[in-house]
């Protein structure tokens, strides 16, 4: 009984720091008993509080902490897994504004659309290919409800893994057209290179992470189903945004895709 009240009562302050932009302090100080799996049914409640505020749909998953460095920060070993919904979708070409935001970064990723179901337990790197209609690049804004960017892993799983937006880009490409362990990724802002990388640094292969997700969504019951997107995990760390940036990530035989951030 105790546990539904503490659910309810984090996934609402989450829900309220987003909506109205604010930071909270990290939850586990004061839930000794907040771990992994009770911070997923957080997630699932927060999810449910905001498809009905926004009258929002989900439409796919994103993976988070999915390179060495992040883990080894956290002292993990295992990505964690958030909600996408259509709300959180932004298209190319139009401005966004950072209004909305508590202290946003951005991140390059390659997006999977899938054209069949991918269900655990089991599932492998060539089932997620097999699976996969195409991939693209996109851009994630990630945006922690928790001050300075400051948390546990159970608490960053309840925040729907700092999940605020993304971008995907137009090209898309059938997974057995490239190597996407050896696609070079460049990361620009204002024009100046600030980072590259290749699709290996996401767990030596994205849909890694992807074969990972899909095993552990079928812990709940859980699976990813045709026509969903997912976002694989950050292809190196995210940068920080402020008004008047321009960002860019590039993906060799993927192209690119582009944000410009206003007041
Ligand atoms: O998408 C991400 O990699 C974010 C995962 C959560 C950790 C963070 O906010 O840095
Ligand atoms: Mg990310």
């Amino acid at each position: 009984m105790r546990q539904k009240e503490s659910i309810e009562s984090i996934a609402t302050v989450l829900f309220r720091a987003e909506k109205e932009a604010f930071e909270v302090d990290k939850f586990v100080d004061l839930y000794p008993e907040l771990d992994a799996d009770m911070a997923y049914r957080i997630q699932e409640r927060l999810i449910a509080l905001k498809c009905k505020a926004e009258a929002a749909k989900v439409t796919g998953w994103k993976l988070g902490l999915t390179s060495q460095a992040k883990q080894q920060m956290m002292g993990v070993h295992e990505p964690v897994y958030g909600v996408l919904l259509d709300s959180m979708r932004l298209s190319e070409g139009n401005p966004v504004t950072l209004a909305p935001f508590i202290h946003p970064k951005i991140e390059p990723e390659i997006a999977f659309v899938f054209h069949r179901e991918l269900k655990g337990p089991g599932v492998s790197v060539p089932e997620v290919l097999a699976a996969t209609a195409c991939v693209m690049p996109a851009l994630e804004i990630i945006d922690s409800r928790y001050r300075n960017f400051s948390f546990t892993l159970a608490d960053v799983i309840a925040d729907n893994a700092s999940s605020s937006r993304y971008l995907l880009g137009e090209v898309h490409v059938k997974p057995d057209e490239i190597d996407m362990r050896l696609s070079g990724m460049v990361f620009q802002k204002n024009g100046k290179v600030i980072a590259t990388s290749t699709g290996a640094s996401v767990m030596g292969h994205p849909a890694r992470a992807i074969a990972w997700m899909a095993n552990k969504l079928a812990e709940s019951g859980q699976s990813i189903r045709p026509g969903e997107i997912v976002l694989s995990g950050a292809l190196c760390e995210a940068t920080s945004i402020a008004a008047g940036d321009t960002v860019t990530v590039s993906i060799d035989g993927m192209g690119s895709v582009t944000v410009v951030f206003t007041n």
